[in-house]
């Protein structure tokens, strides 16, 4: 059997079967690829209007975010007030992407605090550092997890307040 393949409106062909797999390949590879991105159509540099998540929390469609709208959201709610920058009451589209934009910074601050938290416990010897959980929201440090002893507990916890950026420290770690 002859297969044959024309590409490039026949500037080249390719012949054979195994050429023929190639093309194949080719082809569903780039198939594949096309489906990704029909998937992922969320980019919101390309995508014009506005964000999908503003959509979603604006419930009545009326183009702004209430305050009972905000309700929803937890992150949106708490920094209402403060980026509600004409005091009417509502977050504006681009009230909203100031809002969330110091939310991805608080975001990101935490997980440097975080990261930091997990640092001093793993250098701090005779904490079994990797038992323990560290969540941060706000400089908030919550800690979690167990340990063998009740001295290490609080070891942990002060090893924890030292760390900079911490505000305060919530320490639900138990002894088993
Ligand atoms: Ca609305
Ligand atoms: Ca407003």
């Amino acid at each position: 059997m002859k297969y044959v393949m024309w590409i490039n409106g026949g500037d080249a062909y390719i012949r054979g079967a195994e050429y023929n797999m190639r093309a194949f390949l080719t082809l569903l590879l780039l198939f594949l690829s096309a489906g990704t991105l029909a998937q992922n159509p969320g980019d919101p540099t390309t995508l014009p209007g506005p964000r999908a998540d503003f959509v979603a929390l604006d419930r009545n469609r009326d183009g702004s975010i209430s305050k009972v709208e905000a309700l929803a959201n937890q992150d949106v709610q708490k920094r209402f007030a403060s980026f509600d920058m004409n005091r009417d009451g509502l977050l504006s589209e681009s009230e909203y992407a100031l809002a969330m934009e110091d939310n991805e910074k608080r975001i990101l601050r935490d997980s440097l605090i975080t990261a930091r938290v997990k640092a001093a416990l793993l250098a701090a010897k005779g904490i079994p550092s990797l038992s323990i959980a560290v969540e941060t929201y706000e400089g908030r440090v919550q800690l979690s997890g167990f340990v063998s002893a009740p001295e290490l507990v609080s070891r942990a916890g002060r090893v924890t307040a030292g760390v900079s950026g911490v505000r305060t420290v919530h320490n639900d770690i138990a002894v088993r």
